[in-house]
């Protein structure tokens, strides 16, 4: 098995270390906003290795909505491409680990009530799209069965 390769970005790779290491009963919020967070975990397209980001909570039903924001930035998040490369991941949500798979949402008419209830859960992600020309990719996360 590859070995886990944490985030070169301290504040994330603390954040998962946190949250993982008290089997979800610490670290579960984006610093002081008491907004949960979830830990996915999935493999790099071109290391294989295990990756591990934390990713605002945002749910639909039994189903995870997923978004690849990165603060507006003007490029996709590495894990973007991993998940498009391999979609099965597992979240952490709390206590709670479950195996599922990712898929895009493509969809205009999905894709827009998925947005909304990401931007009722996260308002942020509203200014994200709006400081970026690229469109924010959207990602539903299904139990596997
Ligand atoms: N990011 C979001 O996009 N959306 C959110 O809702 C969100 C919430 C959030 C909450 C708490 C928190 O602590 C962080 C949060 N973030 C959120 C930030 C998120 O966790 C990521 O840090 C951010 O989205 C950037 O993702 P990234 O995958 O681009 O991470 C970078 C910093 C990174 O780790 N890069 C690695 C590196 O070494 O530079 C590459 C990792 C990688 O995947 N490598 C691939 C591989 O094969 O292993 C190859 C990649 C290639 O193409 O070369």
């Amino acid at each position: 098995m590859s070995d886990y390769i944490p985030s070169p970005r301290q504040w994330v790779a603390e954040q998962v270390e946190l949250y993982e290491e008290s089997g979800g009963t610490a670290g579960l919020t984006l610093r002081d906003t008491g907004l949960p967070v979830i830990i996915v975990t999935n493999r790099g397209w071109k290391t294989g290795a295990i990756r591990k980001t934390p990713l605002m909570r945002v749910v639909d039903g039994n189903n995870y909505i997923l978004v690849a924001s990165q603060g507006g930035a003007p490029q996709h998040p590495q894990w973007y491409h991993n998940l498009k490369a391999d979609p099965n991941v597992e979240i952490r949500d709390r206590t709670e680990v479950s195996v599922r798979r990712v898929r895009e949402v493509v969809d205009a008419v999905e894709r827009e009530r998925l947005w909304s209830i990401a931007v009722k859960a996260f308002p942020p992600y509203q200014e994200y799209q709006a400081k970026t020309k690229r469109l924010i990719p959207i990602f539903l996360a299904e139990p596997v069965k």
